[in-house]
């Protein structure tokens, strides 16, 4: 049985999902971030020399962590082809499936990492001479770079799923569920979560239909704590 290495409030909640998905058994070792730094524990370490999340270990005899949340979904969706969560070479959709697995950490998730930490390093006590020149240097940097190269790549997702509802489908790409939903979905999630106001209309759509998943709902309560699920209404 594969054990996934989870960590709270992480992109380990893909997996979560996956396994949901494909309705797999497996055994789920919960590490904590530290609640100042946000940072994986050691015990990660013990895991993953890189110590991040998520990480899989697998029965086999050579017992090699798997991570790289792209990694997992695709060895899973491969393991388990009856599940149909991929496009193959020769099927039409294949190149647009590839190009939108690869977008999700390729090209989505490096200046949302890059907003949230100069937003934290902002939000950070510091003797107020420092603080003038701290803020400066980092809107200069949001500026000049991350907001800009974050707004065109949500307007670029925006465009594509509203060809996909012109088209009546509800996934991400082609006709069905894949491992780009997988994907694509926590960086859209944790998008929604932190600035609610400014997620476009079929951004926000699909997270929260992805979200009403049986199997989604299922892997929230398998997970714990995750900052960037569904707002429960009091
Ligand atoms: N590209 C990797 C990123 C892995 C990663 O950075 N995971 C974060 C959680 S979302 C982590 O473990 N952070 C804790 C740390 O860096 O200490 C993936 O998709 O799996």
């Amino acid at each position: 049985m594969p054990t996934l290495h989870h960590l709270n409030h992480s992109r380990s909640q893909r997996i979560l999902w996956l396994f949901a998905e494909l309705g797999l058994d497996f055994d789920i070792q919960t590490h904590y971030r530290n609640p100042t730094t946000s940072l994986a524990p050691d015990s990660l370490k013990s895991i993953f020399e890189l110590g991040r999340s998520p990480v899989v270990t697998l029965d086999d005899e050579m017992q090699t962590p798997l991570a790289e949340s792209g990694a997992i979904v695709e060895y899973f969706a491969q393991t388990y082809p009856d599940a149909l969560l991929t496009y193959q070479a020769g099927d039409a959709d294949y190149i647009q499936y590839l190009y939108w697995l690869h977008f999700a950490e390729g090209t989505m998730m490096p200046p949302l990492i890059a907003k949230l930490v100069l937003g934290k390093a902002k939000a950070q006590k510091k003797p107020i001479i420092i603080k003038t020149i701290a803020d400066k240097v980092i809107d200069a940097i949001l500026n000049a770079y991350y907001d800009k190269n974050f707004a065109e790549n949500v307007a670029h997702v925006e465009k594509h799923l509203a060809r996909q509802v012109n088209k009546g489908i509800d996934y991400f790409v082609g006709e069905r569920l894949t491992t780009v939903d997988f994907m694509m979905l926590f960086p859209l999630e944790a998008m929604l979560a932190s600035q609610p106001s400014n997620v476009p209309q079929h951004i926000k759509a699909y997270v929260e239909r992805m979200q009403a998943r049986p199997a989604y709902q299922e892997a929230l309560d398998a997970g714990g704590e995750y900052n960037f699920g569904p707002k429960k209404s009091a």
